[in-house]
């Protein structure tokens, strides 16, 4: 390991351990575009709130054993920067058909297409979520989720800067013209939408803030944990760093859940509810219910799914092949790593029945990294279920089945209920509203979203933290609103 790879250079206009100071092109390529981020980041960031000050971590090395610092920090002046994890001696790509050949440096010019539309994906759904949360600190239920949403917002933000380096550096031309195009799109534009659904659908509160940050940050840290694996160097790189970050967002989706759980919970046993599906008396208590959370977990889950792709996907067969996108932990898979001869069961649609088909292995990536990916997911549940049957509670939320709600791939023509049963149009529609949120239910959200930025308190709906952010005492500031 370099040593020079794990400090970040501050000295330039933009931080970096890639050493842009010498490296004159492409730091000017990068100084061209920063206006227009900062010009982005002013629109399209979170709304109010730039001039507060706001407790956040900044990158300072790119060492798994300390590479943080907080401190007081206004949004615009975030560091966002260029890091990438230190490279390996001697690292070769892992799979496909150059598997065990010396990693590349540089864009291998076959793959130049594939590469590219991959890392701007990627790069797209950065921005994206930023513009969907930008509402979201105006109702923050604390000033320590109020922080957390802004750490989580900075972030994807500095993630954009990743791909962004990629593309200017290693694209030319073109890859300029991309890095422009993820400024220009914006999140449920009907004239420039982002690429992928669910960055298009709205973030309306703080329930779906938790949902996204554990369900969409989790496609996140799959499909980053897939190109971590690439034998395009430089991006293997960049996403090895990036998952550093990411954990802290699913972290807060995750928490955030269970804290409303909790809350939820803790009013009904006080209240002496035995029932938590009566709905009314528990919203009588100014908590969300428990039935409404599963239908975000079924609308969030869902959406999530889509982002995966098709099942059988000769993209991903292609990618694979190319050595440019891996499987989940690929290096530690025992098999040959090309899977020329090998199947994989998929879900399918079969004489109007879901069965598992045995499909080429290649063609069926995306039904394996999703199949990771529910596998990621179903721990969450089990400790939000956990804390309602320790407060006596009989109700599990659960994973809805893989053809429900769907607009991408197999199922995206039929509909099912959330266990999998195949229905009618009209039945869909007819029953819809108890399986996902409804116009009511999200006004009696929207209900609860009343700000709270007193230090140390919390709204009514969700239960403090069990710890605070880098330690920090329950009556910590984590936002200075009055500056
Ligand atoms: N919406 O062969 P197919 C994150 C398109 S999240 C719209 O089925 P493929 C984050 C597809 O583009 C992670 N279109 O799928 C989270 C293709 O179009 P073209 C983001 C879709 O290509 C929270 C056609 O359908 N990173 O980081 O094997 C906050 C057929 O495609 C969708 C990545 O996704 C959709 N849902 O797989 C912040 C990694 N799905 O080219 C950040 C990079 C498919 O024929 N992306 N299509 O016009 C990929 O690896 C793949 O492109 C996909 C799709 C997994 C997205």
């Amino acid at each position: 390991m370099n040593v020079h790879d794990i400090k970040v250079d501050y000295s330039t206009k933009i931080p970096n351990n890639v050493g842009l100071s010498d490296d004159r092109r492409v730091l000017k390529a990068l100084e061209g575009w920063h206006p227009g981020y900062i010009d982005w980041w002013h629109d399209m960031g979170p709304e109010g709130f730039q001039q507060s000050l706001v407790y956040l971590r900044t990158a300072y090395s790119v060492d798994p054993r300390g590479w943080a610092k907080f401190d007081y920090v206004k949004m615009p002046d975030y560091r966002w920067g260029i890091l990438l994890a230190p490279q390996e001696e001697n690292r070769v790509v892992p799979f496909g058909q150059h598997f065990g050949e010396p990693a590349w440096q540089d864009v291998p010019g076959e793959h130049r297409a594939m590469l590219r539309r991959l890392i701007v994906i990627q790069g797209d759904t950065e921005p994206a979520s930023v513009e969907q949360q930008r509402h979201l600190g105006k109702t923050a239920p604390s000033l320590y989720d109020m922080r957390n949403l802004f750490q989580v917002n900075v972030e994807e933000g500095r993630h954009l800067w990743a791909m962004v380096y990629l593309l200017q550096k290693y694209f030319g031309r073109d890859g300029r013209e991309e890095a422009d195009g993820l400024l220009r799109r914006r999140s449920g534009s009907d004239d420039a939408p982002r690429m992928l659904g669910a960055f298009n659908e709205a973030t309306p509160d703080w329930l779906s803030f938790f949902m996204f940050t554990y369900f969409t940050d989790r496609d996140g840290k799959m499909q980053l944990h897939s190109l971590a694996q690439s034998g395009f160097d430089p991006l293997s790189r960049t996403c090895r760093f990036m998952l550093t970050e990411e954990a802290h967002h699913m972290f807060v989706g995750e928490t955030g859940i269970s804290r409303v759980v909790q809350r939820t919970c803790d009013a009904m046993k006080a209240a002496g509810i035995a029932d938590p599906t009566d709905i009314a008396k528990v919203r009588a208590l100014g908590v969300i219910d428990l039935p409404t959370i599963q239908k975000k977990l079924n609308l969030h889950y869902t959406l999530s799914l889509d982002l995966f792709g098709s099942e059988v996907s000769t993209n991903a067969a292609n990618a694979f092949n190319a050595g440019i996108k891996g499987r989940y932990h690929e290096t530690q898979i025992n098999d040959d790593h090309k899977l020329q001869n090998d199947t994989y069961p998929v879900l399918k649609l079969v004489n109007g029945e879901i069965k598992r088909v045995d499909e080429p292995a290649l063609t069926a990536l995306n039904m394996r990294l999703r199949d990771d990916y529910t596998q990621d997911c179903v721990k969450g549940l089990l400790r939000w279920n956990k804390i309602i049957t320790l407060a006596g509670y009989d109700f599990k939320l659960a994973l809805p089945n893989v053809a429900f709600h769907r607009q991408i791939g197999e199922f995206k023509s039929i509909h099912a209920t959330p266990d999998g049963l195949l229905i009618d149009d009209a039945t869909w529609g007819k029953r819809k509203g108890e399986w996902l949120p409804s116009t009511d239910d999200g006004d009696f959200i929207a209900s609860l979203m009343q700000p709270v930025t007193e230090i140390g308190e919390f709204a009514s709906w969700i239960s403090p933290p069990k710890v605070g952010i880098d330690n920090k005492p329950g009556d910590f500031e984590y936002v200075k609103i009055e500056t």
